[in-house]
């Protein structure tokens, strides 16, 4: 089924947009919707000014050895879980790593494998272990797709495992790229989480599908009952955006619960957007990148019913993990968003006001490839490369 929404007008209306899909519940009566325009009809410019500041910052091998390490959160000072793609789930403490038993099987080919890791928002009272992966359908299987999972930790063995999303067995995809995957939680305890589109373009557009998708859910797998497609015949109820490409990075922001994505475009384009609900992001249909051949992909980068992003990187940085700098270590940064870039190797700070872009400075640069990164108790900043976990300190301390 493809579904698109038409609109009137060249902008709408969160507010607005609840009423129309009359899916607006209990939750969303208790906080009034924020009625921010959501810009469809002024390109958006790449980002051109980016300071640099990597003489700011002093650089420690924290963890080295490491293979592909894609997800990083710590469950105490010093201490952290790490996953790894191969399938790996470990626990670091006191200078060791120590690998997890009991991890699902998970589909390690090209980009997929075992994703992102993150901890109850309640943690440690709540003792949830949250993860992302490529799902096998079958056990060896090629045809995968992302999964979302929760156990808890006892020991060194995953228990109490349970799973929360999966998509229908016919939705999974024998391609191994595009699972998005990050997982994050709003202020009110909602789950989120991405999925890439999976190498399908036009499925980020058809609601009945999973894939191209951010999705949210309550943390124990059960759907909102405020969710914008929840009374949409054949979609996805757990889907909240459309039109989303590649998403690897995705982040509440913990001051304003504003939900960011960073998601990955084609030759060009990689989108910093601000998500909201029932809103269709444009991929394919929209982009301001190129195929990878250098062909053209699309000759349209807006239309009517497609927000536009907040920021956009031509030429490609290749953003992957995204998180909020909340720290002592660098007060001037508190509250900036931290994006990972793969292909440039560049970490940078963006200055977000509420749901507006601010400015861009480096921080980190030529240090591999980034996949997450994440702030340490300690308020240093942890960054995962292809091959290493490393702290960043201010230089000048
Ligand atoms: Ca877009």
């Amino acid at each position: 089924m493809m579904f698109t929404f038409t609109r009137p007008k060249s902008f709408f209306f969160v507010a607005l947009a609840c009423t129309a899909l009359t899916a607006c519940g209990n939750a969303t009566a208790q906080k009034a919707p924020v009625e921010t325009a959501v810009n469809e009809t002024v390109d958006v410019a790449p980002v051109a000014e980016v300071k640099d500041m990597t003489g700011s910052v002093k650089i420690e091998t924290w963890i080295d050895d490491m293979d592909q390490p894609w997800g990083l959160v710590f469950t105490a000072e010093n201490t952290a879980l790490i996953t790894q793609k191969s399938g790996e789930l470990f626990l670091y403490q006191n200078g060791t790593l120590t690998s997890i038993s009991n991890v699902p099987e998970v589909n390690d080919a090209r980009q997929g494998g075992l994703l992102d890791v993150a901890l109850d928002p309640n943690w440690p009272n709540e003792d949830w272990i949250y993860l992302s992966l490529s799902d096998p359908k079958t056990s060896g299987s090629s045809e995968a797709m992302t999964k979302i999972i929760r156990a808890k930790l006892e020991g060194t063995k995953l228990t109490n495992i349970e799973t929360l999303f999966q998509a229908k067995a016919a939705d999974y995809v024998d391609a191994g790229f595009h699972y998005g995957s990050r997982i994050t939680f709003d202020a009110a305890g909602h789950l989120y989480f991405s999925i890439g589109d999976r190498g399908i373009m036009s499925d980020a557009q058809d609601i009945s599908k999973p894939n191209g998708k951010i999705h949210r859910i309550n943390r124990d797998g059960t759907i909102p009952a405020d969710n914008p497609f929840v009374d949409t015949a054949d979609a996805y109820a757990t889907i909240y955006s459309y039109g989303n490409r590649n998403p690897q990075g995705l982040i509440v922001h913990p001051d304003t619960d504003v939900l960011w994505s960073t998601e990955h475009g084609p030759k060009g384009g990689d989108e910093l957007n601000v998500i909201r609900s029932g809103i269709n992001y444009g991929w394919p249909e929209i982009s301001y990148g190129i195929n990878y051949n250098g062909s053209v992909l699309t000759e349209f980068t807006q239309k009517p019913g497609m927000a536009q992003p907040i920021s956009q990187w031509t030429p490609s940085i290749a953003v992957s993990g995204l998180e909020v700098y909340k720290g002592d270590l660098f007060p001037a940064w508190n509250g900036r968003l931290m994006v990972g870039a793969l292909a440039f190797e560049e970490l940078r700070l963006v200055t977000v006001d509420g749901d507006k872009y601010g400015s861009e400075i480096m921080i980190l640069q030529q240090e591999g490839r980034i996949r997450d990164v994440t702030t340490g108790p300690d308020g240093a900043i942890y960054v995962a490369t292809s091959d290493q976990i490393l702290r960043l300190s201010p230089a000048d301390k």
